[in-house]
C-alpha cells in the first residue's frame, strides 16, 4: 500500500509522537506496512499499519497484542512494547540492539531461535481465560489451504494455471500426507496450545549475546506447537531466502536442524508423545503449506502477500517446494537427530 509521508506525519502526531524527523519503510514482512521512525530526541519507534484486508477484526487483534505483551511483561519475558494503538495503526518501541534476519548464517542462531520460541510457548502456557480470539480462523488447517488452492486453480483469474501445472501435480501427489496433522489435532492426540503461528526467522530478533525477542504477535492464538516448530525448520534450516530463484541454492541444512531441535527441545519439555513423534514431519508440512499458499496467491493474482515484482509468489512457491523435497530426502537423518536428542 502506498502511504504518503504527510499521512505518516499526521498519524504520528495524533498518536503522540510530535518530534519525528524520519519515517522510512522497514523490514521484509509480507503482511503489514512497517516504518522505522526517528525522532529529534533520538528515540526510535516502529510504526505499523495493520493489513486490514487480512485482519478483519481490529479490536480483537489489538486485544490479542495487548494481552500477550502485558502477560509476558508481567512474567519478566522481554516482548514488544506497545506505545500507542489506534485502529489499523500502532506504535512499538524500537528493539534497540536486536536484529532480525531472513536467513540464519550460523547454527548457534538456529539454537537461539529454538530456545526463544520454546520459551514463548512455555510462558504463554498458563495464560488465563478467556481463550484468545481466532484472529485468522483455520490458519494452519492444511486441507483448507488445499481447498483454497483448488478454488484459485479452478477460477484461474489471471490465466496462470497452465504455467504451474508441474507445481499442481507436485501438490497432488502429496495430498494424503498433508492432512495428517489436522487429523491428529481433530482427534485430540495433538493438543491445542497457545502458540505463535508465524515463527519464521524474521519474526524473532536476536542481540549480540544471543538473547531473543519474539515479535509479530498478530497470529498468536490457539493452535499446535508443531506448526511453530515446523515453520522454524522451514526458515531456520534453509540455506537461502524463501524467494531465492536459483533452486540449486535451496536446501535444508543438517547442522542447523540439529541446533534448532536441540534449542527447542531444551525448552519445550511439555510436548506429548504425538507431538514429539511428529517434529520432523511438521517441518515438511509447514514448508509444503506455505508453498501451497504462495502458489494460491500467484493464481489468484497476488492479493495476499506483499510482492516486489511480477511472479514473486511463483518464485517463492517453487523455492518452498524445492525446500520440501530437500526435507523429504533428509527425513530419515532428521528423525535420527530427534531420537538422539530425546533419548
Ligand atoms: P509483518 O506482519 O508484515 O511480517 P512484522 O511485525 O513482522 O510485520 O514486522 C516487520 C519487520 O519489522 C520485522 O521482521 C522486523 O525486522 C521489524 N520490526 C518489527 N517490530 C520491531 C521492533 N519493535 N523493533 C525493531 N524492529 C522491528
Ligand atoms: C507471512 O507476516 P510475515 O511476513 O511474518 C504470513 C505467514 C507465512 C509467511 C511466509 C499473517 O508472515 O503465515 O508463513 O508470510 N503471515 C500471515 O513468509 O499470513
Ligand atoms: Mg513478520
Amino acid at each position: 500500500m502506498n502511504i504518503a509521508r504527510e499521512e505518516l506525519d499526521s498519524v504520528l502526531k495524533r498518536m503522540g509522537i510530535l518530534d519525528a524527523v524520519d519515517a522510512a519503510r522497514y523490514g521484509s514482512g509480507h503482511i503489514n506496512d512497517t516504518f522505522k521512525v526517528e525522532t529529534a530526541r533520538g528515540t526510535r519507534y516502529i510504526l505499523q499499519r495493520v493489513n486490514t484486508g487480512i485482519f478483519k477484526d481490529l479490536p480483537a487483534l489489538e486485544r490479542t497484542v495487548r494481552r500477550v505483551t502485558s502477560f509476558l511483561a508481567g512474567k519478566g519475558v522481554k516482548s514488544l512494547e506497545v506505545v500507542a494503538y489506534e485502529g489499523p495503526w500502532r506504535i512499538y518501541k524500537f528493539l534497540e540492539g536486536y536484529a532480525s534476519r531472513d536467513v540464519v548464517d550460523d547454527p548457534s542462531q538456529a539454537y537461539d531461535v529454538g530456545r526463544a520460541f520454546a520459551g514463548f510457548q512455555n510462558a504463554l502456557s498458563d495464560l488465563p481465560p478467556p481463550r484468545l480470539d481466532d484472529i485468522i480462523p483455520k490458519f494452519h488447517d492444511t486441507p483448507d489451504r488445499l481447498r483454497q488452492l483448488d478454488e484459485a486453480a479452478a477460477a484461474d483469474a489471471k490465466g496462470r494455471r497452465a504455467e504451474v501445472a508441474d507445481l499442481l501435480s507436485f501438490v497432488d501427489s502429496r495430498r494424503a500426507e498433508a492432512g495428517r496433522l489436522a487429523a491428529l489435532v481433530a482427534s485430540g492426540e495433538i493438543p491445542e496450545r497457545v502458540v505463535h503461528n508465524d515463527t519464521k526467522i524474521n519474526n524473532v530478533m536476536i542481540d549480540a549475546r544471543g538473547e531473543a525477542v519474539v515479535i509479530d504477535l498478530d497470529t498468536v492464538m490457539a493452535g499446535s506447537a508443531l506448526s511453530d516448530f515446523g515453520d522454524m525448520v522451514r526458515t531456520s534450516t534453509a540455506s537461502a531466502a524463501e524467494d531465492e530463484a536459483d533452486l540449486s541454492k535451496v536446501f535444508s541444512r543438517r547442522e542447523y536442524f540439529a541446533a534448532l531441535a536441540r534449542g527447542y527441545l531444551e525448552g519445550a519439555k511439555f510436548l506429548n508423545k504425538a507431538e514429539r513423534g511428529n517434529l520432523v514431519f511438521a517441518g515438511w508440512l509447514a514448508t509444503f503449506e506455505v508453498g501451497v499458499r504462495f502458489l494460491t496467491d500467484h493464481l489468484a493474482g497476488d492479493t495476499y502477500f506483499h510482492t516486489a515484482y511480477p511472479g514473486h509468489n511463483l518464485v517463492r512457491a517453487r523455492n518452498q517446494f524445492k525446500m520440501a523435497e530437500s526435507l523429504e530426502s533428509l527425513r530419515g537423518e532428521y528423525e535420527g537427530v530427534v531420537r538422539e536428542l530425546l533419548s
